[in-house]
């Protein structure tokens, strides 16, 4: 009764649509008593910027070491403020950036003025989290004093090993980046992931009226679910089915890239840069721990992230299956079917073994008339439903586990010396007459490779040439002046010899002999040739 009503709630949840996918298994009564069922599960949207590693490049880049005046674009000739790093009311450290400002007061990081114009004043903000993270809403930077009139927004999926661009912000797009202006709400589902640059962050309207750059989420994520988010459905199943969607909102770094401060809609002033400058106050950074739908929980375990994997998985992204399952083929959890997708959980069982392609395909087809499911382009040349078997003209490698990528190795059976080119399940290809070796490209003792193998007609240890004569190429009998015949076995019937020649009425140069054996001591005797010659059918 109890897990029935867990179940009904459970079910309630998900239908809800809020809760989707924050179960990774529900308990479940059945004939066969209670046993689990398991669903695709993510952890809770956080605010990442409470676990963000900060760091500013240059490293003398914040203000106040040494004091420093600063004046403000809104009305430059009040320079009273100070930044000092020696005094906590007046110092503009970093982690003023990822703060919970308390009472209306409004933290800040501040950097050095402009005072060196013409050299740009250039400044990068790394924010690393050592982990994978997925966007639920938009990022929001949010400015002091104004807004910079160029930046770049970038990410890294690598912990910061390759960087990619993920929005450029700019007051003239093309001036800046040589990219024309776009707006997320110009993007359509077929260039959602299009990295574009936007006007709308970076124009003077006063440092007061907006103070925000944001990295839309929110606007992309409403092109699948509505402008309200009401279909999430939809996003979920594109999520799950379009290629690159899930990466475009995946990263472990971000790193923005101020490349010129707010300039307060005019030229800079150079009789006044103490007025040109960054400060951030807030960084939000809406996401979620990536656990590739295997972990319903993450946690802070010493510095880092680190997701609370169900399903048999484990790694900090639940990117492997936990031990002794090691050996099976680990796969992300699914968004489809919406609303609960499929878990995919790492299991020993027979009815995934028949559903996997062994590594070899991640693409089934399912036979409607025969109800079976099957892979479909098997690689690494395998074949059958499973990708478990080799293809023709491959043999299965005994040693190699069946989801090796070299599972399967060429037969490579030799054209000339084999039957056909398929081996057997040894590797053996089927050798012609006199042919051996596996691969059918050697000779039998007796023959001899000749575009595959032919039979010696003479050689040392079967077939000697008679009488004196020489085996040349194991062909044929290179016989001496008085002999004849393939084996060089018959005499040379001259008729001044005495022999009996049955050609006379032909050229002496072109005298035929019968086949038979004859030896020089027998052959004067005329009857013995002849009886010999009898004997042979000549
Ligand atoms: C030539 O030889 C053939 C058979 O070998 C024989 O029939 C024929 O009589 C011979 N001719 C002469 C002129 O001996
Ligand atoms: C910011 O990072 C980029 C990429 O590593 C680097 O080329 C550039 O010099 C950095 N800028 C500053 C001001 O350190
Ligand atoms: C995206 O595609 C839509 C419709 O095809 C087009 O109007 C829009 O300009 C494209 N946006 C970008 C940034 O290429
Ligand atoms: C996890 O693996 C163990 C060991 O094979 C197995 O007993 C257990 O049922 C598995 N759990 C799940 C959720 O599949
Ligand atoms: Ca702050």
């Amino acid at each position: 009764m109890a897990t029935l009503l867990l179940l009904l709630l459970v079910l309630g949840l998900l239908a809800g649509g809020r809760a989707q996918y924050e179960v990774c298994r529900s308990l479940r009564g059945s004939e066969a008593g209670p046993g689990w069922e398991f669903y695709a599960c993510q952890p809770p949207p956080t605010n990442m910027k409470e676990f963000m590693q900060i760091r500013v490049e240059p490293p003398g880049m914040t203000c106040g070491n040494p004091p420093e005046r600063f004046c403000t674009l809104e009305n430059p000739y009040l320079c009273s403020d100070e930044c000092d790093a020696s005094s906590p009311d007046l110092a503009h450290p970093p982690q003023l950036m990822q703060d919970r400002e308390r009472g209306g007061l409004i933290t800040y990081w501040q950097t050095v003025t402009w005072s060196r114009y013409p050299e740009p004043l250039l400044a990068n903000i790394s924010l690393s989290w050592d982990k994978s993270l997925e966007l639920v809403d938009d990022i929001v930077v949010t400015f002091e004093y104004g807004r910079p009139t160029i930046m770049v927004l970038e990410k890294s999926l690598d912990k910061g090993a390759t960087w990619q661009p993920y929005q450029y912000y700019a007051d003239d797009c093309m001036e800046a980046f040589g990219m024309q202006a776009k707006r997320v709400r110009d993007l359509a589902p077929s260039n959602l992931t299009r990295v574009i640059c936007t006007e709308q962050y970076s124009g003077w309207v006063g440092a007061k009226e907006e103070r925000n750059v944001v990295f839309e989420v929110r606007a992309r994520f409403g092109v699948f679910a509505g402008p309200k988010l009401i279909n999430m459905d939809t996003l979920y199943t594109r999520m799950g089915s379009v290629k690159g969607l899930r990466d475009f909102f995946t990263f472990t770094n971000l790193r923005l890239r101020l490349l010129r401060p707010a300039l307060g809609g005019t030229y800079v002033q150079r009789d006044n840069l103490l007025k040109y400058f960054y400060a951030i106050s807030n960084i939000d950074v809406p996401a979620r721990c990536k656990c590739n739908l295997h972990a319903s929980e993450c946690v802070l375990r010493g510095m880092a992230l680190q997701c609370v994997c169900d399903h048999n998985t484990s790694g900090e992204d639940c990117q492997a299956c936990s031990r002794p399952l090691t050996s099976r083929r680990w796969r992300p959890g699914s968004y489809l079917p919406v609303p609960t997708g499929t878990a995919n959980i790492c299991e020993e069982s027979a009815i995934l073994d028949n559903c996997e392609c062994n590594g070899h395909s991640n693409r089934c087809s399912y036979i409607d008339f025969l109800n079976v499911v099957t892979c479909v382009s098997c690689k690494h040349n395998t074949r059958g439903r499973s990708c478990e078997a080799c293809r023709v003209g491959y043999y299965r490698e005994a040693a190699t586990p069946l989801d090796d990528e070299d599972v399967c190795s060429e037969c490579n059976c030799d054209l000339q010396g084999s039957l056909n080119p398929r081996c057997d399940e040894q590797g053996l290809c089927p050798c012609k007459d006199g042919v051996s070796g596996r691969r059918c490209d050697s000779c039998q003792p007796g023959y001899r490779w000749q575009q595959g193998c032919i039979e010696n007609f003479c050689d040392e240890d079967i077939t000697l040439c008679q009488n004196g004569g020489t085996c040349v190429d194991f062909q044929r009998c290179v016989c001496t002046a008085d002999f004849t015949g393939p084996l060089c076995q018959k005499e040379v019937c001259l008729k001044d010899k005495g022999c009996v020649d049955d050609t006379e009425n032909n050229s002496a140069s072109s005298l035929r002999h019968s086949p038979g054996f004859v030896t020089r001591d027998l052959c004067p005797l005329k009857l013995a040739c002849l009886m010999l010659a009898v004997a042979t059918q000549c």
